[in-house]
């Protein structure tokens, strides 16, 4: 009778096991003998208490996001309509929370009359970090539980409690013990509850969330006043401001007129623009890890010991999120300061996390005892995986990778943290080419959370397999590139800068080409991110170009202009804006630069609408993106979009570059690169050449970005 739910009776408890792998996402099936065993049990006058647990599974990781926007979600019975029904129960329910209960895991657990949790278990909301709010119940049943601001604080932080927060909390009743099994122990508390002929469902301590329990009512505008306050960070995010609507909807109506005002304001929500992005990116992350010839079967290289080559601040961040995990790391430099140097910048970052409390002095120490300073390559000699993160130079690269070739041991895995240079240049250095992949952190690289993983033309699928295993492990997101000029991420920069700086000299200025940047969501506009990262970095990515570039004498010019004057930015003082101290502000030199500049290069100055600068950054940026995936240096589109929102800043709400496309209309962009390319001239002729796959795939009348 059922497939996905272990129905049993343990005297007169009605045990009923979800066992829907992975995860027990409620998708229709699961949800339909869900309620088929709660009425089984309901109808069973032997049973007294019924108990819902995971069956060797977490206990639920909420709604079926696979099922959203597919008839299957509304389906009946839907999970508000099901839980509706649980609540209602006339015998006492206790939800078991092993593992995990999330989104609409938690909600089931809330519609139980009682909850117990084992210590490691996790609960939260995450609903947020898909554009969505707890759609079947949680937002009226939370603030009934916890009180109005710490359900607001909890749902839009989308943050796991551990069982010991959510029991402080009063989201759950119990802790079963450590070494206690979770099942018995809720079958124990069920008895317990039937002991004292408990109620089916206790009356709530916020029975009105609104008023504290000291009796103290929430301020009147407490929710327009906290919306008003959180508006800058939101950035224009709808689903925020819908999880307050919904928490004064829980402060202001009865329960069940809340929870229709929480279904209309849910599904509004899921057919936004915003959440149908975000929930392109959950999946993406999960695709990202999945390549063409690689299976879980596949042996992985052991990797016992990690060396890193350069001290300095890419080197020491990549050697931390080695020993973060356990793994001990020889860092090699060639001086003994630059060395100590390294070393002591890697105790200071550790020391700031263990001021924030993310890290005990004793773990700090732990920490700083796998990492071996030296001076000698041949401590590298047992290494299992060396990552070297020294000059940007192609020159100085080969160099190293000869010497690893004669110094490390077989079977060792050589990776370049290069952030554009060619893999198969490097790897031809060696006698091992399929040993040898690029790792490119990025800056700082014990914090940003991508990977990009470039495979070498002779990589050996075992030694990207052990790369991507290994990214996932230090708490990376890795994205598979393949060798071009920048891979995938710098690549598509150039352009997108490109444009940015070519709009200077044509009429714009530095603040305006930012702020269209930064009032589509990205964090900082390219020309302050450049004024971050370093003008001088740009030019250097662009020196093997030169020749190529040369064809456009307006090419990025103002920012080689800025070099040549030692103007790099923020580290300078000055580059397309001064700094003084965290201030920022415009400089009057840049205009005069660009007005210059544009003189000699015969320019017509002019104004420059806003539209303009999005479309023409923002095209050339989806342009490039569209010709990688043609080129086959990236897998999929959602890799592409996860590299620009988890390494550039590109807001997830927008569900990154190509699927911002989408959006937009595969057609506009087309037109609008057609456009310009007419609209610029020789300039517009040289650059703005529509990749063929999006000629293609707008000829085909194709809505989605997609090679097959
Ligand atoms: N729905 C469908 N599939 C899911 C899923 C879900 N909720 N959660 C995980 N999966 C799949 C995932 O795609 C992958 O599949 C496999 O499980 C393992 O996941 C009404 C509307 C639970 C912490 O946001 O955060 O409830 O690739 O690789 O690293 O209010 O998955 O193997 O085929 O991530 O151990 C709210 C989302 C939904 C939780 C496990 N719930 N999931 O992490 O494994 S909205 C969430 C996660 C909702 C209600 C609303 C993580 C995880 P495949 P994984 P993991």
């Amino acid at each position: 009778m059922y497939t996905l739910i272990d129905y049993s009776l343990d005297n007169e408890l009605a045990l009923i096991g979800l066992r829907r792998a992975p995860v027990n996402a409620l998708g229709h099936q699961l949800r339909l003998e869900i309620q088929a065993a709660f009425q089984q049990a309901s109808a069973d006058p032997a049973v007294k208490a019924l108990i819902v647990y995971g069956r060797e599974l977490p206990f639920c990781a909420g709604a079926d996001i696979a099922e959203f926007g597919d008839a299957a979600f509304a389906a009946s019975p839907a999970l508000p309509e099901l839980l509706i029904e649980l609540a209602s129960s006339a015998k006492p329910m206790v939800a078991a929370v092993g593992g995990l209960a999330l989104g609409g895991g938690l909600e089931l657990a809330l519609a139980c009359g009682y909850r117990i949790a084992e210590p490691k278990a996790r609960l939260g909301f995450p609903e947020i970090t898909l554009g969505l709010l707890p759609g079947a119940g949680g937002t009226q049943r939370l603030p009934r539980l916890v009180g109005a601001e710490k359900a607001v604080e909890l749902i839009l932080s989308g943050q796991l409690l551990n069982a010991k927060s959510a029991l402080d909390l009063g989201i759950v009743d119990r802790l079963a013990g450590a070494a206690d099994s979770l099942l018995d122990s809720a079958c124990a508390f069920a008895r317990e509850l039937l002991g004292q002929s408990a109620p089916a469902f206790p009356a709530y301590p916020h029975a009105e969330p609104g008023v504290a329990t000291s009796g103290a009512a929430l301020p009147a505008d407490f929710f327009a006043d906290y919306a008003a306050s959180k508006a800058a960070q939101w950035h224009g995010q709808v689903a925020p401001q819908g999880v307050l609507d919904a928490v004064q909807a829980a402060c202001e109506l009865p329960l069940a007129a809340g929870l229709q005002r929480e279904t209309e304001l849910f599904d509004a929500l899921l057919e936004s623009p915003q959440s149908k992005a975000l929930r392109h990116l959950f999946f993406a992350e999960r695709e990202a890890g999945k390549v063409p010839g690689i299976d879980a079967s596949l042996p992985l290289r052991p990797i016992a010991k990690v060396a890193v080559i350069g001290a300095g601040t890419m080197g020491g961040g990549i050697a931390m999120n080695f020993a973060n995990i356990g793994i001990p790391v020889v860092l090699l430099e060639q001086k003994r300061e630059a060395l100590d140097r390294g070393l002591a910048q890697i105790r200071k970052n550790y020391e700031i996390s263990a001021k924030r409390g993310k890290l005990t002095q004793e773990q700090l120490e732990q920490r700083m005892a796998l990492l071996q300073g030296s001076l000698d390559y041949a401590d590298l000699a047992d290494a299992d995986l060396v990552i070297e993160a020294v000059f940007e130079s192609m020159e100085v690269k080969r160099q190293v990778f000869a010497t690893l070739d004669e110094v490390c041991k077989p079977g060792a895995i050589l990776a370049s943290n290069t952030s554009t240079l060619d893999i198969d240049q490097i790897a031809a250095c060696t006698r091992r080419p399929q040993d040898v992949i690029g790792l490119h952190f990025f800056s700082p690289a014990n914090v940003m959370r991508l990977l990009e993983v470039v495979r070498g033309k002779q990589t050996a699928l075992d030694v990207l397999a052990t790369a991507l295993k290994l990214g996932k492990q230090i708490g990376k997101l890795p994205v598979v590139s393949g060798v071009c000029y920048g891979f995938i991420g710098n690549r598509m920069l150039e352009p997108y800068s490109r444009e940015a700086y070519r709009l200077l000299l044509e009429g714009a200025t530095p603040a305006q080409v930012d702020r269209v940047l930064t009032d589509l969501g990205l964090n900082m506009g390219v020309l302050s991110m450049y004024d971050l990262v370093g003008i001088d970095v740009g030019y250097l990515i662009r020196t093997p170009m030169r020749a190529v570039l040369a064809e456009d004498p307006s090419y990025c010019r103002l920012a080689d202009e800025l070099y040549t004057l030692g103007r790099y930015g923020q580290k300078s003082g000055r580059g397309m804006y001064i700094y003084e101290g965290r201030e920022r502000r415009d400089d009057p030199e840049v205009l005069t630069m660009a007005e210059r500049l544009a003189g000699e290069l015969g320019i017509q100055r002019r104004s420059i609408s806003d539209q303009e600068i999005h479309d023409r950054c923002l095209f050339m940026l989806i342009n490039e993106g569209i010709q990688i995936l043609d080129e086959g240096i990236a897998l999929r589109a959602g890799d592409i979009d996860l590299v620009w929102t988890c390494g550039y800043g590109f807001p997830t709400w927008l569900g990154g570059p190509l699927h911002y496309a989408e959006q937009l209309g595969l057609e506009r962009v087309l037109s609008g690169i057609r456009q310009y390319r007419e609209q610029l001239g020789a300039y517009g002729e040289l650059w703005f050449k529509p990749a063929a796959l999006l000629e293609q795939l707008v000829a085909a009348g194709k809505t989605r970005i997609s090679k097959d």
